[in-house]
């Protein structure tokens, strides 16, 4: 019986120097150690030796299962080694690839056209403020001076809620909501998405852009807002853009004016871009009207203003030369990214 637990052990011993994967060890284990396995075998046929010899043996065996454990272990660690050395050289990062780049958004025109069109203000003293997007039609037509009848309120133009709600058409509403807070003087534009019920064209959309500006003071002239919106379109445009002015037309101003500058393209020869005439329309403009002034609580006798419109959308298709507005509005970063 000694000899076959010497023989279990040399046996024991060469299949684990020859396992070289973890589960081929574990398949020795069960072999030898295991409940059937060899060595638990041989301890249950212990009760065939005489009571005398059992200790002994009974110790033997023990010794021989200890040393068999021991090895046992050292090969499952020398393996576990090996495996994870073969796994890290297989694993190996190569850090010289090119690293796969994050796709990053890119600033929309109209927000690059509008942070410009902020800034040149700012310089000049201007505020910048908001209002809501959804307003009383007191705010967007009767306090400008757009009586009940006048065509802008039209349903074919109009977006309303209910009689009293509407989609503003115009910034308008958020200057006379300043006004109405009753601190003067008054310098501020008011940038914002404004609705008209428009077709989606390459030069119209439901929902597009406005900047609008309003000075109030005592002693405000055209000449101010002659001179305040030729220095804007310098430098929007470049220096030596000329303006001109045409009479117009507004509600909420009287007198009123369109503003033409000259074209960019050919510096007022004519060219394709300007449509041969020279001139491109970029805004409109005009006196505050004193009835406008007196709803907000303004005496005209005693200040006056001026205020301007512009399209943040003409802006950015004129100054980066798009020439369908529909691009302004799909997002495609191949094209934002060009700006
Ligand atoms: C108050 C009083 C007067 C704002 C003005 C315009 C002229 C104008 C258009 C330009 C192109 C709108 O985007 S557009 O279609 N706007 O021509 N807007 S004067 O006048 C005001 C505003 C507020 C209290």
């Amino acid at each position: 019986m000694k000899e076959k637990l010497q023989n279990i052990k040399n046996e024991a011993i060469q299949k684990l120097n020859a396992s070289d994967s973890l589960t081929k060890l574990n398949d020795v284990r069960v072999a030898i150690l295991g409940k059937k396995g060899e060595l638990t075998t041989i301890m249950k046929s212990m009760k065939e030796l005489l009571p005398e010899e059992r200790p002994a043996f009974g110790q033997l065996i023990n010794e021989v299962r200890a040393e068999i454990e021991q090895k046992l272990e050292e090969a499952k660690s020398a393996l576990e080694t090996k495996e994870l050395e073969l796994r890290l050289k297989n694993e190996v990062i190569d850090v010289t690839l090119p690293a796969q780049k994050n796709m990053v958004g890119h600033r929309h025109p109209n927000t690059i056209a509008l942070e410009e069109v902020e800034r040149i203000f700012i310089g000049m003293g201007y505020e910048v403020v908001e209002g809501p997007e959804v307003e009383l039609d007191y705010y967007n037509f009767e306090a400008l001076n757009i009586p009940a009848n006048h065509p802008a309120k039209d349903e074919q133009d109009t977006f309303y809620i209910n009689n009293d709600i509407v989609l503003r058409t115009q910034t308008s509403p958020v200057q006379v909501r300043v006004m109405e807070e009753g601190k003067l003087p008054i310098r501020v534009i008011a940038p914002g998405r404004v609705f008209r019920s428009d077709e989606v064209d390459a030069t119209h959309s439901p929902s597009f852009h406005q900047i609008e500006g309003l000075v109030i003071d005592k002693y405000i002239t055209f000449a101010d807002l002659k001179g305040t919106l030729a220095e804007f379109v310098r430098e929007l445009f470049g220096a030596d853009t000329k303006v001109k002015f045409r009479p117009h037309h507004f509600p909420f101003t009287e007198p009123s004016a369109e503003v033409d500058m000259s074209c960019f393209k050919c510096g007022g020869k004519g060219c394709r871009f300007c449509k041969g005439s020279g001139w491109i329309e970029i805004l409109g403009c005009g006196m505050v009207h004193p009835k406008v002034l007196k709803m907000s609580g303004i005496d005209p006798e005693e200040y006056s203003g001026f205020a301007f419109g512009v399209g943040l959308e003409r802006i950015a298709l004129l100054k980066y030369e798009i020439d369908d507005m529909r691009l302004l509005y799909e997002n495609d970063s191949r094209f934002l990214k060009q700006f």
